[in-house]
């Protein structure tokens, strides 16, 4: 029997951040007309093509909430009192606005498509629509923002597109309000509201278009039956578009769109991650901002997976990109200017992207985005069915690559090694696509790897989930106990004292289980608590004062459920 919250049979499911409320008979429906429709309803694969090889995209979420700096659509109701957020608008006056400074900020990025909220879930548009008074016509800035925006694009050669939202929480014609969805109208009219939002992605590919993308979100309510006819509609209006994955419940358009996360490697069905720079989408004042390097590796790992990178932006309630958001982009930008081949019009692997780094390819190249090293060591790749016959390096630095029928080791020197990633291009003597993708192991410098382990407790006596599957650098792998398992240890014996400083643990944000526990080492015959702790969480690591030992524990003294560990690495002072 297995509890609830989780356990080992339920591996990380995929989903979008938020649950759909599909039901089995919407689905057999949906799956119906699905074929009833035919092919009608995709994008041809040169359109969808166009679209991967552009592969990074600049997400804009703006509006008169910018004024009060709160989350767009979700602070309505909550945070902010409904009345209040409604009558924003009156304020929203963003003089410093410049349709041309935005896109070029997107051009120096890198990025070669834009997708704005025309409308997102608070129900206010960024155009005059002749549908709704609740729009930008009616501010004091009064001027047409996605009419200055969409001609920027098309005059700096930037992809135009929009985002809207098919739930609209002040429509009171949609079913439900704010916050976010939980409060009903009193006197809905769902079909009169889809025919609404017809007549509103007409007037955006009319006067807009053509669009790159029509970048629909939250379907709540919305089933293929009311959404594939608005899906219809946009392809007979523009057939060259494409549509993202979020006009109804249930499979549908182009693409995947996983949201804040990296997407797995998927060369199957396209998809685009979206992730903010920050952490809101909309402006927050002092909001923290991702690194130079999380920013590179995060586009790298995406495209590595085969998919686009769409990097959100929120601008400032007086018309500005906060400057250092500016900055940030123009630093992906310098470096896209330098490695941008291996990124643009490239497909994702061979090798697939994991804590390593990352793959793509081209013709009959591959690009490596090597990221974490072993520390003299080299990088150690699975083989290939095809010949290397050329290896090279930026700035003519040289990297030692060596193929076998084993595997493929790559070694750069450590000085010769980039924190964000160092870039070798490999030259194949066959197309690179064609070769079959394959998983990397990542192996770390840990004492522990391979060495011997032993638990408290095991999932349900599982050679799967057996300790050393915590020693063994593979985090598709883990130690797992048995489910309402409350307290338990690991242990593992380095096969002789080694000197350590530092120790990294890792357990899976999904299986966040652990409250309290402490690490000990064993000294003589008794076991000596060196740290004591509550939570864990991903990649936790621990430096201290180096000490040489041979067994070493994790007792878990406490944990809301049985608890798993994904990585036990333990690391040799640094020097
Ligand atoms: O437009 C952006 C989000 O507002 C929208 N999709 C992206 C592109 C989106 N709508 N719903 N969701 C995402 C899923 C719900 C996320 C939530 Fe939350 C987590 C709602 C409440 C907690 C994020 C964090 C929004 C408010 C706080």
């Amino acid at each position: 029997m297995f509890g609830f919250g989780g356990n080992p049979m339920h591996e990380r499911v995929r989903s979008m951040a938020f649950s759909f409320k599909t039901s089995l008979f919407g689905l057999l429906i949906a799956c119906m007309a699905n074929v009833a429709w035919g092919d009608d309803l995709g994008a041809l694969p040169e359109t969808i093509k166009k679209w991967q090889d552009m592969r990074f995209g600049m997400f804009i979420h703006w509006g008169p909430v910018s004024l009060k700096g709160t989350e767009i659509g979700w602070s309505r109701g909550s945070v902010i009192p409904e009345k209040e957020y409604d009558a924003l608008y009156k304020e929203f006056n963003p003089v410093l606005f410049n349709a041309d400074e935005w896109v070029s900020v997107a051009k120096a990025a890198g990025m070669k498509y834009l997708i704005i909220t025309s409308k997102h879930h608070d129900g206010f548009c960024l155009w005059p629509s002749k549908y709704t008074d609740y729009d930008i016509g009616e501010t004091p800035f009064g001027r047409d923002v996605l009419k200055e925006l969409s001609d920027a694009c098309r005059k700096q050669g930037i992809r135009f597109g929009t985002y809207h939202s098919v739930c609209d929480w002040y429509h009171p014609d949609f079913p439900l309000g704010s916050p976010g969805g939980k409060t009903k109208k009193t006197n809905p009219n769902l079909d009169r509201y889809m025919k609404h939002l017809e007549n509103q992605v007409t007037e955006l590919i009319t006067n807009y278009g053509p669009l790159s993308t029509m970048w629909f979100d939250v379907p709540q309510e919305v089933g293929p039956e009311r959404g594939k006819p608005v899906e219809a509609l946009v392809r007979r209006l523009q057939p060259d578009i494409t549509i993202n994955n979020r006009g109804y419940q249930g499979p549908s358009g182009d693409y995947d769109t996983p949201e804040q996360r990296v997407g797995a490697f998927n060369r199957d069905r396209p998809w685009e991650t979206c992730m903010t720079i920050c952490r809101q989408w909309a402006w927050k004042p002092n909001d923290t901002m991702k690194s130079k390097e999380e920013c590179i590796q995060t586009l790298l790992l995406t495209v590595g997976g085969d998919g686009n990178l769409l990097f959100n932006v929120g601008p400032m309630p007086d018309g500005r990109i906060e400057p250092r958001q500016v900055d940030r982009l123009k630093e992906m930008g310098a470096w896209l200017a330098k490695h941008g081949n291996g990124v643009y019009g490239t497909r994702g692997g061979p090798f697939q992207p994991g804590r390593w780094g990352a793959s793509t390819c081209k013709e009959n190249k591959i690009f490596l985005y090597v990221m974490n090293w072993l520390k003299d060591g080299p990088l150690l790749l699975p083989p290939i069915d095809a010949k290397i016959i050329d290896d090279e390096m930026p700035g003519g630095l040289d990297a030692e690559v060596v193929q076998t029928t084993e595997n493929i080791s790559v070694h750069v020197p450590n000085e010769n090694r980039d924190p964000i990633a160092t870039v070798i291009e490999l030259t194949v003597d066959c197309p690179a696509f064609d070769i079959e993708p394959a998983a990397v192991l990542y192996r770390s410098d840990s004492l522990a790897f391979g060495k011997k382990a032993t638990a408290s407790n095991v999932f349900q006596k599982m050679e799967t989930y057996q300790p050393a599957m915590a020693l063994d650098d593979n985090p598709e792998t883990r130690w797992a106990t048995d489910s309402g398992t409350s307290e338990a240890w690991m242990e593992v014996d380095l096969g002789e004292p080694l000197r350590i400083g530092s120790l990294m643990i890792d357990e899976p944000a999904e299986y966040k289980r652990i409250q309290a526990f402490e690490l000990q080492a064993l000294d003589g015959t008794t076991w000596k608590t060196f740290h004591s702790g509550t939570t864990i969480g991903p990649e936790w690591s621990l430096h201290f004062t180096p000490i040489t030992i041979q067994r070493i524990r994790l007792r878990i003294l406490k944990a809301n459920e049985g608890p798993t560990i994904r990585e036990f690495q333990v690391f040799a002072p640094s020097q």
